[in-house]
């Protein structure tokens, strides 16, 4: 057994790290959103053994002051394909070296520090941080886990923890996050299902689990939102369930089923999406008396080649039921949104203007998601000697680094700024008077009907 897995009886203090990410992840709402759950979850862990328990939130805490999370350049990273030259900066958001250090240093000196880290492109803001705890309380036993450790441990070799902690630690994976470490939070977490028994190509859950799918009785989760809403923090939960829709019928519906018998005046989101295929009636009507006020479709591309090369199902026909259905149901306007990957290995801008229409057509804002190279994935094995890089942290998504001459990383970063969660009707765009190049494309593919499906065979 590791030390962290014995611990007991102690001061714990957990730390949410800085981040290193691109500017276009605070823009997009990349940073903030982003809520130590898992840090949270962690310790509830503790705290049922005994441990005194504190947060040390750096993305939030009140040394930033009013402006927000980004602090200086920590450095300039390759943008875009080999052949574009370009770079882009890397932000560091949230406390820097010296206000962690001063934030450390008014914490109770603690015996254990539990540092998580989610996203692997962070890994460099994660190494300093670590090195920061270790100058600080060089007495604490330093443990550092969560996704990055596990996807990719070599990259916290040499770092200052002492210990580098792989996978879930046994018996935390479901237990409740202990939301009263946190101020003012926007939201809290259930979870039902963890892990999915899918393999799509881009995505790590198989990695981060072994495999394996868990579940939980929906009973239990049901008993738990209950507590939670007693405890009148928040009435809003978030399921960012690997697979919600694994086991339907004994889990989802069953849980919405409660929620529904029970009206426990919670209201329920689910923003990591639904594939098309899966939208019914009965789940669709479920979701609506359950208060489940926005629904997401996964529809992640347009290409039928892709959909099969990333083990997705290829649904467009399906995608335009599930729209119907709940437009019927009166999902619409932000209520209704769609996932669609961009800046994937091999994609054009020509396709990427297609699906834009596509959904715009659907009457739809497309809800656009940067594509990330993941270790652990399968795409990391085939894809990974395509992108010269020195450090995970090159890799960020805002990075585009699968961009190439028929998919300019600055045409991607317009294509972003002008669509990602915007609606305009197709008229508007055909009608427009303007000399830019990608309205201009896509006023050409209008022309020859290119935004339809029939037209892609
Ligand atoms: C929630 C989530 C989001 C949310 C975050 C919002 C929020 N409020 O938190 C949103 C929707 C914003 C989001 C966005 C994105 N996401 Co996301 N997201 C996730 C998701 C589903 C959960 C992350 C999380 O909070 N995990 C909680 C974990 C850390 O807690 P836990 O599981 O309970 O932890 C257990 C163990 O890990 C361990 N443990 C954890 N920490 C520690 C620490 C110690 C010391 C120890 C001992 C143990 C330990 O013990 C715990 C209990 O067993 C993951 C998938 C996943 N299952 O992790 C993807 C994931 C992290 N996202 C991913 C991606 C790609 C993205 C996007 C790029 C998607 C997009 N294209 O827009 C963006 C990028 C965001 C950005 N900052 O730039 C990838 C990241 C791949 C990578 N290279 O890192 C993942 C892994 C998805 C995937 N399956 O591939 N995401
Ligand atoms: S993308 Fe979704 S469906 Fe595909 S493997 Fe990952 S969690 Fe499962």
């Amino acid at each position: 057994m590791s030390r962290v897995e014995a611990f007991e009886d102690g001061r714990v203090l957990l730390l949410n790290p800085p981040m290193a990410d691109t500017i276009d992840a605070e823009r997009m709402d990349l940073i903030t959103c982003v809520e130590p759950f898992g840090l949270l979850r962690l310790g509830s862990h503790f705290r049922g053994r005994g441990c005194q328990v504190r947060l040390l939130d750096c993305l939030r805490h009140p040394a930033l002051g009013n402006e927000g999370p980004r602090r200086h350049v920590r450095r300039r990273a390759p943008c875009g394909g080999p052949d574009e030259g370009r770079q882009k900066e890397i932000h560091h958001f949230g406390l820097d070296r010296q206000q962690l250090a001063a934030a450390l240093a008014q914490e109770p000196a603690p015996d254990l520090i539990v540092v998580s880290a989610v996203f692997t492109w962070h890994v460099e803001a994660v190494r300093e941080a670590l090195a920061v705890c270790k100058a600080v309380h060089p007495g604490a036993h330093l443990v550092v886990g969560g996704n990055l450790p596990t996807l990719c441990p070599d990259a916290l070799e040499g770092c200052a923890a002492d210990e580098v902690y792989r996978g879930d630690l046994p018996g935390a994976a479901f237990l409740p996050t202990a939301l009263d470490l946190m101020e003012a939070p926007r939201s809290d977490h259930l979870r039902m299902i963890k892990g999915c028994p899918h393999r799509c190509s881009y995505c790590v859950t198989g990695c981060l689990n072994d495999g394996q799918v868990q579940a939980r009785p929906p009973e239990e989760v049901f008993a738990e939102l209950q507590q939670k809403l007693a405890l009148g923090q928040t009435r809003v939960f978030t399921f960012f369930d690997d697979y919600v829709m694994y086991k339907q019928r004994q889990y989802l519906d069953v849980l919405l089923d409660l929620v529904i018998q029970e009206q426990p005046g919670a209201i329920l989101q689910f923003p990591l999406g639904f594939s098309a295929h899966m939208i019914t009636e009965p789940l669709v009507r479920r979701m609506r008396e359950a208060g489940v006020e926005t629904m997401i479709l996964a529809l992640e591309t347009i290409s039928e080649q892709r959909s099969r090369d990333m083990q997705r199902p290829h649904h467009l026909d399906e995608l335009r039921r599930a729209v119907d259905l709940l437009k019927d149901h009166g999902y619409r306007g932000r209520d209704l949104r769609v996932f669609y990957l961009v800046g994937l290995p091999h994609q054009t801008l020509d396709e990427v203007l297609r699906a834009i229409l596509f959904l715009l057509d659907l009457g739809i804002s497309p809800s656009l998601t940067t594509y990330a190279l993941a270790p652990g994935s399968q795409d990391w094995e085939q894809h990974r000697r395509a992108v010269p890089h020195q450090t995970l942290g090159d890799l960020a998504p805002g990075l585009w680094r699968f961009a190439h001459a028929a998919m300019p990383s600055d045409a991607l970063d317009r294509v972003y700024a002008y669509f990602h969660e915007q609606y305009f009707p197709i008229e508007r765009i055909r009608a427009s008077s303007t000399d830019d190049a990608i309205i201009g494309a896509m006023q050409r593919l209008l022309r020859e009907g290119g935004h339809r499906p029939e037209a892609w065979k």
